[in-house]
């Protein structure tokens, strides 16, 4: 686990040497499910916040035959949810993508449904590809068009399907599955009808919701998450663009946009938050690194990120994790059009548990040097 630091010889830190002693007390200690505290203090006790994962790309080029070759294999009702997901490999134990976060590619064709369920996980998705998507949360039917952002939350029923006019439609899952597993807080139901039946007027959330800075004046709002199930990918970039023109921006991130609670104005979801940001033609940020873990998918264009001293080259649609307290940077490829990045990630619970933590990078003008390829 955590590796020998030279900080370790200080004051303050476990050093006991191993003698005859000792170790027949650790076996004494180890029959009664007891240990001696000295003995991993170091290990868990980290000086700096300790990633599992480590920063992997996925790229779409790759995944889509895949994802679409699962069309013939497996039907939605056998398999639940027609999944590919994605596996850091230091997570395999937990089928987490980065940290506590879950990742994984849907992939349904025209004419299927998902049968309905709910859970004590939350759920978000981003549509990659594919028109005629529609998802119902607890009644309320929602469309869903490319690059669109939808969500899920938790303890709410939910049921995906295609027009049967429309197209073979792929989209990103995001849940927070391996930290409900964690602590040990989830559950899972079926629908008593297999299939949810809309109770609302179509696409009603977006409707009530969706129009910048006004809310309905009668409306109370008690739950944990967003009023507000789908944030559209046209209002999405006009507000980046709108900031950018006059020139809001960030020197670690370019123009980023926080997902928000309409009600609150706080994250979407009590444990998962989402974001859009978009690098202004030319643009590359400097290197930062905070605690909790996040999941980008690329919205648009192309360019590169480095994490943790390795360079990440991305394209529209792959898939790439930045884990906790790694040193991050993006670049945009090109100088005449902008790229943008749609993330989620965990902040939402950093945030409440109090462990927010961030630092920019002094050294090298604030980027990184390559150390791995
Ligand atoms: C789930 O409920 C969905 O509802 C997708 O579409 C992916 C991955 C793990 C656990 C539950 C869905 C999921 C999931």
């Amino acid at each position: 686990m955590t590796t020998f630091d030279e900080r370790d010889t200080e004051l303050g830190r476990a050093r006991v040497r191993d003698n005859e002693d000792l170790e027949a007390y650790y076996a004494e200690l180890d029959r009664l499910d007891a240990g001696a505290l000295w003995t991993v203090a170091n290990d868990i006790e980290p000086w700096e916040p300790h990633a599992f994962a480590v920063p992997v790309l996925w790229p779409w080029a790759e995944l889509r035959g895949r994802a679409l070759r699962a069309l013939d294999l497996v039907s939605p009702e056998e398999a639940g949810r027609r999944v590919v997901y994605l596996r850091n490999p230091q997570r395999k134990d937990i089928s987490a993508a980065c940290g506590l976060l879950f990742s994984g590619i849907q992939v349904m064709r025209p004419g299927e449904r998902a049968p309905g369920h709910r859970h004590g996980a939350s759920a978000l998705r981003f549509i990659m590809e594919g028109a005629g998507g529609y998802t119902i949360v607890d009644g309320h039917h929602v469309d869903l068009g490319e690059r669109d952002f939808v969500l899920t939350p938790n303890g709410t029923w939910h049921d995906h399907g295609v027009a049967k006019d429309g197209e073979i439609c792929l989209w990103q899952d995001g849940l927070d599955i391996p930290l409900v597993n964690a602590l040990e807080a989830n559950w899972y139901e079926t629908h008593p009808d297999d299939y949810q039946t809309a109770l609302y007027p179509d696409n009603d959330s977006p409707r009530t919701f969706g129009s910048p800075g006004l809310l309905p004046a009668s409306y109370r709002w008690q739950k944990s998450y967003s009023p507000l199930l789908r944030y559209g990918w046209d209002e999405t970039y006009e507000a980046l663009q709108k900031a950018a023109s006059v020139g809001h921006g960030d020197p670690f991130e370019g123009v980023i946009m926080r997902f928000t609670n309409p009600h609150t104005g706080g994250h979407v979801m009590a444990t998962m938050g989402a974001s859009m940001q978009m690098l202004r033609p030319g643009e590359a940020t400097k290197a930062h690194r905070r605690t909790g873990n996040i999941i980008y998918q690329v919205a648009k264009g192309s360019g590169h990120s480095v994490i943790a001293g390795k360079r990440f080259d991305w394209q529209e649609k792959d898939i790439f994790c930045v884990p906790s307290w790694a040193w991050r940077e993006h670049a945009n490829a090109s100088a005449s059009e902008d790229a943008c990045l749609f993330s989620f990630n965990d902040f939402p619970v950093i945030e409440k548990l109090a462990f927010s933590r961030s630092e920019g990078l002094a050294e090298n003008d604030g980027h990184q040097y390559i150390t791995e390829n």
